[in-house]
């Protein structure tokens, strides 16, 4: 990886016609790009700043076609090498992978595609480590099993006393409870039953640990809200593999119960529970915190004329861009169909409408693609306000809303300011 903060993209092309527009639809999504025509130049490059992706076009370069320049390209690439081409046969496709090819492109070349290929290569390159919490009563047992699963990548928390869980529940957000069956306090089966009775944690999965070995009374454990039992001083790798195979189940199973599936964003009832929760953080911490409505302009237009698989992709570059901007994955929402929400903790209205504004104009600028490989561009207008002494958070939204008409009825493609 390159030592810059943006991930860099190298394009391998005969001439560097038209890449002034790829470089900056990529640099909106935060991809810095140069391109190479020539054979000595781009392998130069990958010895001395190797890139995270490397674009090749079937074309090749220059002075060399592109079956002479894939094997030393991926030879010295240490990520995805993507070969842009018009329809190739399996055979011909086999060839270029056995020759180090690792994902495909269709030509004619759209932007858009190759960002969301790039993300989704980004995600698998620098997956969210597990978060594992610890119930047990045995300092050594916890400092043993945090040391397995620090060593295999996890991040874990223990706790002693089982009656702060929930507390650390709530602040960890674990994707997996590891918890010991007895406890002075209480039971690990008390507390498993006291999670349960809360829906929002339903979806994490508590795995008893302990030295029971008698069947009927792990039964009885998991028959109280547990998912498995695993019975202490196993092998490490058992235990790994035991949390890592149940923790993955539950967080693809949360990723479908609470994000929107085309955009993978948090669905409508997931962002209004992470806005009542922000709301409650700011007036107990009196913290600021602002919260806007982005809506695409005649959305309803652009599916008529270009298609609903068109109209699609625009809300997809829309929700890549204000994930890619908030920074925070919790922040963003889809709302509804074509309208987006977005938690800004901490932040005055004015600050939040500055780095909308900044979001919106980006929008702006993307090239979009049409079927027919047309050109068009779509807008966005924005509603934001800020969170008031004693607002709840559906007044916090009405408020927004309200802006968000303001700007539609002052002509749309602005932030509109609640008053
Ligand atoms: P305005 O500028 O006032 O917001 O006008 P608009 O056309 O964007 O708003 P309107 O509410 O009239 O139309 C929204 C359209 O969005 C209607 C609906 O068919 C379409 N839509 C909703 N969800 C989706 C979706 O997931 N995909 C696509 N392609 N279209 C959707
Ligand atoms: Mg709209």
């Amino acid at each position: 990886m390159n030592s810059s903060a943006m991930p860099m993209v190298y394009f391998v092309a005969p001439n560097a016609e038209h890449f002034d527009d790829i470089q900056s639809q990529l640099s909106l999504f935060g991809f810095d790009c140069q391109v190479f025509t020539r054979n000595s130049a781009i392998l130069a490059a990958m010895h001395t700043q190797p890139p995270f992706a490397v674009v090749v076009d079937e074309l090749g370069l220059s002075d060399a076609n592109s079956k002479k320049c894939v094997p030393l390209i991926s030879r010295l690439s240490k990520g995805p090498v993507i070969f842009l081409s018009n329809a190739h046969s399996i055979a011909e496709q086999i060839d270029l992978m056995r020759n180090g090819v690792t994902d495909f492109l269709p030509k004619p070349f759209n932007p858009q595609q190759l960002i969301d290929r790039l993300d989704s290569l980004q995600e698998q390159a620098r997956p969210d480590p597990f978060r594992v919490l610890i119930v047990d009563d045995s300092e050594a047992v916890a400092r043993w099993t945090c040391g397995v699963l620090s060593d295999a990548g996890m991040l874990s928390k223990h706790i002693q006393n089982p009656l702060e869980v929930i507390l650390l529940i709530e602040r960890m957000k674990p994707d997996i409870i590891l918890m010991d069956v007895y406890m002075p306090e209480c039971s690990g089966d008390e507390i498993a039953k006291i999670i349960r009775q809360n829906k929002q944690y339903d979806s994490i999965p508590i795995v008893f640990l302990s030295t029971e070995t008698h069947r009927g009374k792990q039964l009885m454990a998991r028959s109280m809200g547990g998912d498995d039992f695993l019975v202490k001083n196993m092998e490490p790798e058992e235990l790994v593999a035991s949390i890592t195979i149940t923790a993955e189940r539950y967080r693809q199973l949360r990723r479908w119960m609470t994000r929107d599936s085309l955009t993978a964003l948090l669905n409508h009832t997931n962002i209004i529970e992470e806005l009542t929760r922000e709301v409650a953080r700011a007036h107990k911490e009196c913290r600021q915190l602002s919260y806007a409505m982005v809506d695409i302009d005649h959305f309803k237009l652009i599916n008529d004329r270009h298609g609903h698989m068109v109209g699609d992709r625009v809300i997809k570059s829309l929700s890549r861009l204000l994930r890619g901007g908030m920074g925070k994955p919790n922040s963003v929402g889809r709302y509804g169909g074509e309208e987006f929400a977005v938690i800004l903790s901490d932040q005055t209205m004015m600050r939040a409408a500055q780095k909308l504004d900044e979001l919106r104009q980006s929008f702006s600028q993307l090239t979009q693609i049409s079927t027919d490989s047309g050109e068009f561009h779509s807008t966005v207008s924005i509603g934001v306000a800020q969170l008031q002494d004693g607002q709840t958070a559906q007044q916090l939204i009405d408020a927004a809303d309200r802006a968000l008409y303001q700007a539609k009825a002052a002509g749309r493609n602005q932030v509109g300011l609640a008053t």
